[in-house]
């Protein structure tokens, strides 16, 4: 009787062990979609509404053990207006900074992720916002090279006699990038190797270039010749605010001494 009672006893025992195992494998795929640590980014204290009074603002990342980065969320006065997933994308750093884009005389949010990829890519949100609601009005969080193998949209050529052709398909700029010889001395041979790779965005400026108040937003691209070390030109896409939306308005290519090789406008 007493070994029945023992084995019941070791049996319930097991029971209760694979019991609180399961449970605990639950909790740990939980807090591997949110992170094993939440850390606060950055506090800010600041008058984002308008209103007088200076809103308590705190940028969380969710991080893994190891330090990935998994979620970010931001807190005003305790409440998530901004929650972020990472897309299986490897972001180093993140910030969010606030600034009048749109000539109101009240700041927009812009929230910045930056890539450990070589290419330094740079993802950008910004947020027309009222305590009410943060609306979106502008994204970019592409984080990969446009190559000839994932991506069709733009396609690079050598063309000999130190000339390339460039051209995008989402926009229809085509335009020819000439080499400068003395950069390629010694390393001929690699020029055939020039094939479509075009870096991310890595550059973000808001400016106002058509004098209506309202801050135009240009995204830079690189386009890689015979390694990543080696711009032979510059991708410049202009956005502008549009019935409360940013959207593409023109493309332009520059040469790596800042002139244009050619531009475009985008129609709807
Ligand atoms: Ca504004
Ligand atoms: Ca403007």
């Amino acid at each position: 009787m007493r070994k029945i009672l023992a084995a019941i006893g070791i049996l319930y025992l097991l029971f209760f062990i694979s019991g609180c195992s399961t449970e605990k494998a639950v909790a740990n795929m939980d807090n591997q979609a949110y992170g094993d640590k939440k850390i606060v980014w950055q506090k800010l204290e600041e008058d984002i509404y308008g209103s007088g009074k200076r809103e308590k603002i705190v940028f969380y990342v969710y991080e893994t053990a190891e330090g990935m980065p998994l979620i970010w969320s931001l807190e005003v006065n305790g409440e998530e207006v901004i929650k972020l997933n990472h897309d299986d994308g490897f972001f180093s750093q993140s910030q969010i900074k606030f600034d009048d884009i749109d000539g109101d005389n009240k700041p927009e949010a812009l929230l910045y992720r930056y890539s450990t990829g070589s290419a330094g890519a740079q993802c950008l949100n910004i947020y027309k916002i009222s305590p009410e609601n943060w609306f979106l009005i502008f994204s970019e969080d592409k984080l990969n090279d446009y190559t000839e193998s994932d991506n069709g949209r733009f396609n690079v050529e050598y063309l000999g006699d130190y000339q390339v052709s460039f051209s995008d398909n989402q926009t229809g700029l085509k335009v020819n990038i000439p080499l400068e010889k003395e950069l390629y001395k010694g390393i001929e041979n690699m020029l055939e190797g020039i094939s479509t790779w075009v870096d991310p965005v890595s550059e973000f400026e808001a400016k106002d270039i058509d004098g209506n108040k309202k801050k135009e937003i240009i995204t830079r691209q690189r386009v890689i010749g015979v390694a990543h070390v080696d711009t032979i030109a510059l991708f410049e896409t202009i956005y502008k605010l549009t019935e409360g939306q940013y959207k593409p308005i023109r493309a332009m290519l520059l040469d790596i001494k800042g002139n244009i090789l050619g531009e475009i406008e985008i129609s709807k």
